[in-house]
């Protein structure tokens, strides 16, 4: 089967992502593989004719897995309309399908070296995995070899700055940080001060979990970005939104209120290792057009892989028997 041909792997990806990365990352996602693609795999398979049957029953997939009711009507419009004559073709319809939800909102973050410090602001609910993704985003950006600094603008958990410090220590890299309680906008402020002074490459702003209810909150996350915009009229450069990805729809709704109060510019979506919920990603891909830079898949300081559609795509779907 020619679709499935296994292509060379080289040492890196083009997405960055570091040797055997494919078969590793169809491992961590294996309960969205178990529940979405290895079930369309075997409702294909067993359905000797393409047929509206067939249709129905991977619309009932789809929508069970979270995949949202436009992507699914885009996936199921577009691999009826193709009249695929075999389950082989219709499987690379299908993969085909999924492959072009996606691939739009697979732009992977870029540093550029004109600015410095490139400022990150970290966003999101209460335990959606910010911190855990500055630790791993850390790692990553130090080995691409750019100088990192973390500011510990979770000023309202208590135990907050202790965690980023450890990640921090963890990297070797520096954290700014007040105490617990102090003024997260001031917290942010040092450290762009601080990041200028040294000549920082990436300034990682951690913030507190915060639900769109809790105005204050919200209000607060606008100052420290005003704040650091002080400092430079494009700053933060990036506003990244840290999403549970096994919440499901609810994500979508988390989306649409961080956006309209700070301006996202980018997604995580982590714990995709402990979900069957991965459909999501088609979800949010139908509706927003924001870019996906990364997924979680582990707690680990390696689990955060820069966002590769075809990779993503490939991993949640079976490979050949
Ligand atoms: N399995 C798995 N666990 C994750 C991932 N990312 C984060 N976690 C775990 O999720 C929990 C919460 O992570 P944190 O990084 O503390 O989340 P947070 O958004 O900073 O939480 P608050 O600061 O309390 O709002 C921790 O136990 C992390 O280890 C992931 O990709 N996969
Ligand atoms: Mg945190």
């Amino acid at each position: 089967m020619g679709l499935f041909n296994k292509t060379t792997r080289a040492k890196t990806d083009d997405a960055g992502n570091s040797v055997g990365f494919l078969g590793r990352l169809s491992d961590r996602l294996a309960a969205t593989r178990r529940g979405l693609g290895q079930r369309l795999a075997t409702l294909i398979r067993g359905h000797s004719a393409v047929d509206a049957d067939l249709a129905e029953d991977i619309e009932a997939l789809l929508l069970g897995a979270d995949v949202g009711i436009e992507a699914t009507r885009d996936i199921i419009g577009r691999i009826t309309r193709a009249q695929a004559r075999t389950p082989d073709e219709f499987y690379a319809e299908l993969r085909a399908a999924l492959l072009a939800i996606i691939a739009p909102c697979a732009q992977p973050l870029t540093i550029s070296s004109d600015i410095r410090p490139y400022v990150i602001m970290v966003a999101g609910v209460n335990g959606a995995g910010k911190t855990t993704t500055i630790g791993k985003l850390a790692h990553r950006l130090r080995s691409e070899g750019h100088s990192v600094m973390l500011a510990a603008g979770d000023t309202f958990r208590a135990a907050a700055v202790e965690q980023l410090q450890t990640w921090g220590e963890r990297n070797g890299v520096p954290v700014m940080a007040q105490s617990t309680g102090a003024d997260a906008a001031a917290v942010a402020h040092d450290a762009m001060q601080a990041a200028t002074a040294r000549a920082v490459d990436v300034l990682i702003i951690d913030t507190a979990g915060r639900l769109h209810t809790q105005t204050g909150l919200m209000d607060e996350l606008r100052k420290i970005k005003r704040v650091i915009g002080r400092f430079d009229a494009n700053a933060p450069h990036e506003v990244l939104l840290v999403l549970d990805a096994g919440i499901g729809q609810n994500a979508l709704a988390q989306l649409a209120h961080f956006d309209s109060a700070v301006g996202v510019t980018g997604l995580c979506l982590t714990k995709l290792d402990g979900t069957a919920k991965g459909g999501i990603l088609f979800a949010m891909a139908e509706k927003h057009a924001i870019p996906i830079r990364f997924i979680g898949v582990g707690e680990g300081i390696d689990d955060l892989r820069v966002f590769d559609a075809a990779q993503f795509v490939d991993a949640i779907l079976p490979q050949p028997e």
